[in-house]
């Protein structure tokens, strides 16, 4: 069984949002096209405490894009961003949410950031999602979403360390691109981990 794995289609991912990621919104019309065509559809969302170790202002002098130690893990500093229950922590506006089965909140230790939609970044505590998967018969994972450099790239590679065939929805993921170079380099760092690339028109 194939399944659509939303990633991250939330206001603060999206032009004028707290973390935008450019053209982030375009995506939201391709996911909602995707939808009817899988039995099953999943979305994450980034779901942060405000007291987030994430977060560049939880840090004295720290700014966004700086690294630092967190309990032991590189992290990189964000701007504060996908605080529960704040605005921009929403599905985007535009997504049919009543096509999304169920939602996998990540992000919620302060003391660890989560990237992946299955895993915290240091892989000590799942989500539950992949069990879940598993739980339904999926064997085939669509994924596509914001940010293609960090939550889509961690949540593809962790599906393909499950044992799903994982399929990248190209054209419906935007990234961030800190450095440039970044989208480019996550692309192909799925690719040789044996993350197949594929397109919307291909999937409808
Ligand atoms: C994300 C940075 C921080 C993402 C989430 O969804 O790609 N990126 N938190
Ligand atoms: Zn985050």
């Amino acid at each position: 069984m194939k399944a659509l794995l939303l990633i991250d289609l939330q206001i603060d991912f999206c032009p004028n949002g707290a973390l935008e990621v450019k053209e982030g919104d375009e995506v939201i019309p391709i996911a909602n096209a995707l939808m009817p065509h899988f039995d099953l559809v999943v979305a994450t969302q980034d779901w942060h405490p405000a007291n987030h170790g994430s977060f560049a202002a939880n840090h004295p002098w720290r700014k966004p894009g700086q690294i630092i130690d967190l309990n032991g893990l590189q992290q990189i500093l964000w701007p504060i961003h996908c605080v529960q229950d704040s605005f921009g922590a929403q599905l985007h506006p535009q997504l049919d949410q009543e096509g999304i089965h169920k939602i996998f909140y990540k992000g919620t230790d302060p003391e660890i950031d989560s990237y992946s939609g299955f895993f915290d970044n240091g892989h000590r505590k799942a989500t539950g999602l992949g069990d879940f998967l598993k739980e339904k018969g999926v064997d085939e994972v669509y994924i596509l979403g914001l940010a293609t450099d960090y939550c889509v790239k961690f949540s593809a590679l962790d599906a393909l360390e499950f044992g799903f065939k994982t399929y990248l929805v190209a054209d419906a993921c935007r990234g961030v691109e800190l450095k440039e170079g970044d989208i480019e380099n996550a692309l192909q760092e799925m690719v040789d981990k044996g993350v197949q690339i594929t397109y919307s028109q291909a999937v409808i």
